[in-house]
């Protein structure tokens, strides 16, 4: 009997589970480009173009590869709007009620598909390097889960940048290199683009006219769109970015939106690149000579480490790991998150940035637009939708841990074991956007003080019975201790004047 093969729009590998499972003699492929997807959050333009142009792309390969592909393209009459429907349509018109499925990213589709009356087999997703049970196994009898031990195991199992049972060069991780401030200039000009071809083109026209006013802009698009374009941006990359990508990897400049990072987080989670790929080309250079080990480790570790042990987190805590508000903290996302004018040069920078390329790196993400989230007090489900719908990379199997998780410290600390807060003083050392800032990075009170200043101690201030007994937090508690009483009042009382100034809508 014919069975259907779900290809999801994340899971455009020729080898994902489903599809290796299959027989192309018999079974279909049933892809489709519907509303659901694109509008369970209002995704960035250039996510849904990317998608879809990938989407079509690969069902065009799959298709000169011999399978039998039933493509749903958004704008097909009969097309019903949901994987689901889809899925239901399909099977009606071959005859069937099989489906092979690759696991879902996310549980909203997990559940979805497991409503569907239909015989579905799903296989685990085993494009990623620690399989769940294998988290599991490493996670089980753990008082306390820390990313670098899950890394080491990740590194004995893959082999990567390992002398025997040593890691290369003695050490584990070389982090304490990879924190340079923003350097004068910047030798690489950023990720390779491409020109839209006919496939794109078209798919750029559907997008701008059936996503147009979502935030966000289309134009200029030059994004990868298929295996051969993204093996050719990160073959650039690599001779170009990576050697400097350790040394400036926390570093944030205004006019150097990408600065060295491999923007390849987009092109692995869509399924383009395959990770272990990506690593052991990295690895390669690393063994050449053609780069250091810091940038080696630094950006292995990342793919290795840190994107594994967030899928392991997501299916680790389960579906409501997303309503999780630990620090109670209920203020509505600003609308400077959607591109009212701010004058925090940081911000606007980010966020413009995101508007414009739905990309922003990680520091950006952790520091600037993550920070300033949590020292403001604003509803972490809030924020984890905001980044699920603007970067090109979110899916929720990654983009929930690191914003739920380590950006928000909702979970109260599974994942960081101390909230990622700072005053401007660490924007200031790793960027120069201060220079060009509307506030003074040097006034800590007064109507010109740099908000992250005041906010900073707001926000230790009001949540001090969970945090001063933290080790990692009591040096700022001493601080702030020692501050003068008055300047104390006065900084939450500007604080606090400066938030009701956001809520009323006021340009801050
Ligand atoms: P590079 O700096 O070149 O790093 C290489 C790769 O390492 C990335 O492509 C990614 O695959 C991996 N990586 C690095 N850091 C992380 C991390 N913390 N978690 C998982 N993988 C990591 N990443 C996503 O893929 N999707 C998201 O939705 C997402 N949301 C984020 C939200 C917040 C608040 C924060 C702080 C980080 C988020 N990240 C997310 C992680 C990271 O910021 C992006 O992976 C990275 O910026 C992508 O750009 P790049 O490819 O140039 O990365
Ligand atoms: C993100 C996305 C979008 C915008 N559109 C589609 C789509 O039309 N069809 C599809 O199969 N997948 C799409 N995706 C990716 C899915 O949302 C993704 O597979 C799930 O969120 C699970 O990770
Ligand atoms: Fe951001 Fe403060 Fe620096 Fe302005 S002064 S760019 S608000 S950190």
């Amino acid at each position: 009997m014919v069975r259907l093969v779900l290809v999801l729009g994340d899971q455009l590998s020729p080898g994902v589970a489903a599809l290796k499972k299959a027989d192309k003699t018999s079974d279909v492929v049933v892809m489709a480009e519907v509303m659901g997807e694109a509008t369970y959050v209002q995704h960035h333009p250039k996510k849904i173009a990317f998608l879809f142009a990938a989407m079509r792309k690969f069902a065009a390969q799959l298709e000169s590869d011999g399978w039998r592909v039933a493509y749903s393209r958004l704008e097909d009459a009969e097309n019903g709007g949901s994987i689901s429907s889809e899925l239901l349509r399909r099977a009606e018109e071959f005859g069937t009620d099989e489906v092979l499925v690759t696991e879902p990213g996310e549980f909203r589709v997990i559940s979805d598909l497991a409503e569907l009356p239909l015989t579905a087999t799903s296989f685990e997703d085993d494009r990623f390097i620690a399989s769940h049970q294998d988290f599991q196994n490493w996670a089980d009898g753990r008082k306390q889960l820390r990313m670098e031990y899950f890394y080491r195991d990740m590194r004995r199992k893959t082999g990567l940048m390992m002398e025997g049972d040593a890691p290369a060069g003695g050490q584990w991780n070389y982090d304490h290199d990879n924190r340079k401030p923003a350097p004068g200039s910047v030798d690489f000009n950023g990720p390779m683009r491409f020109t839209p071809d006919e496939t794109v083109s078209e798919v750029l026209t559907l997008v701008a006219e059936r996503f147009g006013d979502n935030f966000g802009d289309l134009a200029p698009f030059w994004f990868a769109t298929d295996t051969g374009q993204a093996r050719q941006h990160l073959a650039y990359w690599i001779r170009m970015g990576a050697p400097l990508f350790g040394d400036f990897q926390d570093a944030m400049m205004q006019d150097e939106r990408f600065l060295y990072h491999g923007f390849v987080g987009a092109y692995i989670n869509a399924g383009l690149l395959d990770p272990l790929e990506v690593c052991q080309a990295v690895e390669q250079a690393w063994k050449d000579g053609d780069i250091p080990i810091n940038a080696a480790e630094g950006f292995i570790r990342q793919i290795i480490g840190w994107r594994e042990y967030m899928r392991g987190i997501y299916f680790h805590e389960g579906p409501e790991y997303t309503s999780r508000n630990i620090l109670e903290h209920d203020r509505k996302l600003p609308g400077l998150y959607w591109g009212k004018k701010t004058w925090m040069a940081c911000v606007d920078h980010a966020v413009t940035q995101t508007k414009e390329e739905a990309y922003a790196h990680h520091i950006q993400r952790l520091m600037v637009t993550g920070n300033f989230a949590l020292l403001a007090g604003i509803d972490p489900y809030e924020v984890h939708e905001w980044y699920l719908a603007v970067y090109a990379d979110a899916y929720e199997w990654v983009e929930a841990p690191n914003v739920i998780g380590m950006s928000q410290f909702a979970d109260g600390g599974i994942i960081a074991s101390k909230p990622y807060i700072s005053s401007g003083n660490y924007i200031n050392k790793m960027s120069d956007y201060c220079k060009s800032c509307s506030y003074k990075i040097k006034d800590k009170t007064g109507p010109d003080a740099c908000p992250f200043n005041l906010l900073y101690w707001h926000f230790l201030d009001r949540h001090r019975a969970r945090f001063e007994g933290n080790p990692r937090m009591a040096q700022m508690y001493r601080v702030w201790d020692r501050m003068e009483a008055d300047k104390r009042e006065t900084v939450l009382k500007d604080a606090g004047a400066w938030l009701a100034k956001m809520d009323a809508g006021e340009t801050v």
